[in-house]
């Protein structure tokens, strides 16, 4: 890990200076979006004790970028890592996980109890950066901390009661709350799941919870959803990356998708992707420690330039990237008929 900048140099927008990690269409691609040449971006085995490194957060950060991961090491633990890289692609993770301090004197009570701490979401919001994670307290529910330097991490309290996965903040108030999508779950491999909002007024205390999605039959998101980056806030609303399962006779197949969000009332659905934006297709979203499972965290956008790189795991087991056009998959959207 390096020294982290000094304060002043801390961008105060989430944008960054270094340009988003990109690569043009490949010739003969014809999906909306289209893999990296250089998957998978972090193997394995990067660490020395690691047994793979996935479902994990990367957002602009100085004039770089940094980014939260998960790390399951070779006991089997499921621990969340900080990182650094200069381009978003080439990654140093800290061989040990996050210590998070307590942010208030309750939090201890929580961190006793500390079970595991997997798929991270790091998430810019007013003054800092907040990492948001599954949290194993009784059970899977959802974990809030927040860091100024990707060095010092602080936890706040659990967001929501057991069981719960795949909690998102929204990168703004909203109506003067904070906000974030869950996926109410189980305590074990869940084969349901419908996409939550709830919104709060200190990122402690969550609640008006409104429904927004749910899965669609004999689909490709026919079993559960689960919210993935951050929403992206466009003109047309908030852009939702989220990933979707079907159960087939060989288990669970996550895919990734697209939704629209209205912009005040998030919980209302504008349109929502017909079809998948990707599905397990290549050798290292098909094989690995879970087959076929393709898994966003995060997305990075170049507004001005069109730009949209989405960071996800493959197989449980490795980092990748896609990339596409911003307008082209508002495009795709909204062309469900
Ligand atoms: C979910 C989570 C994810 C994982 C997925 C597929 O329940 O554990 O981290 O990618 O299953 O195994």
């Amino acid at each position: 890990m390096t020294t982290p900048p000094p304060a002043r140099d801390l961008a105060p927008s989430p944008h960054g200076s270094a340009p988003i990690p990109w690569e043009d269409r490949p010739a003969g691609s014809t999906g909306v979006i289209w893999r990296s040449s250089r998957n998978p971006i972090i193997g394995r085995d990067l660490l020395p004790r690691s047994n793979s490194i996935f479902n994990s957060a990367v957002v602009p950060f100085g004039d770089g970028y940094a980014g939260v991961f998960r790390v399951d090491d070779t006991t089997r633990a499921m621990n969340v890592h900080a990182g650094r890289s200069a381009d978003g692609v080439a990654w140093r993770i800290s061989p040990q996980p996050i210590a998070f301090a307590a942010a208030d004197a309750r939090v201890p009570e929580i961190q006793a109890r500390f079970e595991h701490a997997y798929d991270p979401r790091v998430t810019w919001l007013e003054d800092r950066y907040y990492v948001t994670w599954c949290s194993g307290y009784h059970g899977p529910t959802i974990g809030v901390g927040y860091t100024h330097d990707f060095e010092t991490f602080h936890q706040l309290d659990n967001a929501f009661l057991p069981f719960n996965r795949n909690g998102v903040l929204f990168p703004r108030r909203i109506g003067g709350a904070y906000a974030m999508l869950s996926r109410p779950s189980d305590n074990g491999h869940t084969p349901f799941g419908d996409i939550f909002f709830s919104e709060s007024p200190d990122l402690v205390h969550w609640g008006r919870h409104r429904h927004v999605m749910a899965p669609i039959g004999w689909t490709w998101e026919s079993t559960k959803i689960g919210a993935g980056p951050t929403p992206i806030e466009t003109p047309e609303g908030w852009l939702l990356i989220y990933h979707g399962v079907l159960t087939s006779c060989n288990g669970y197949v996550y895919s990734m998708g697209a939704a629209l969000l209205d912009l005040d009332e998030p919980w209302k659905v504008i349109a929502r992707s017909r079809d998948y934006l990707l599905s397990p297709q290549v050798v290292y979203e098909q094989v690995g420690d879970v087959p076929n499972v393709a898994f966003p965290c995060a997305a990075l956008v170049d507004q001005p330039a069109d730009r949209l790189t989405i960071y996800y795991g493959g197989a449980d087991t490795v980092v990748c990237m896609a990339h596409g056009s911003l307008s082209e998959v508002i495009d795709f959207v909204r062309s469900r008929s």
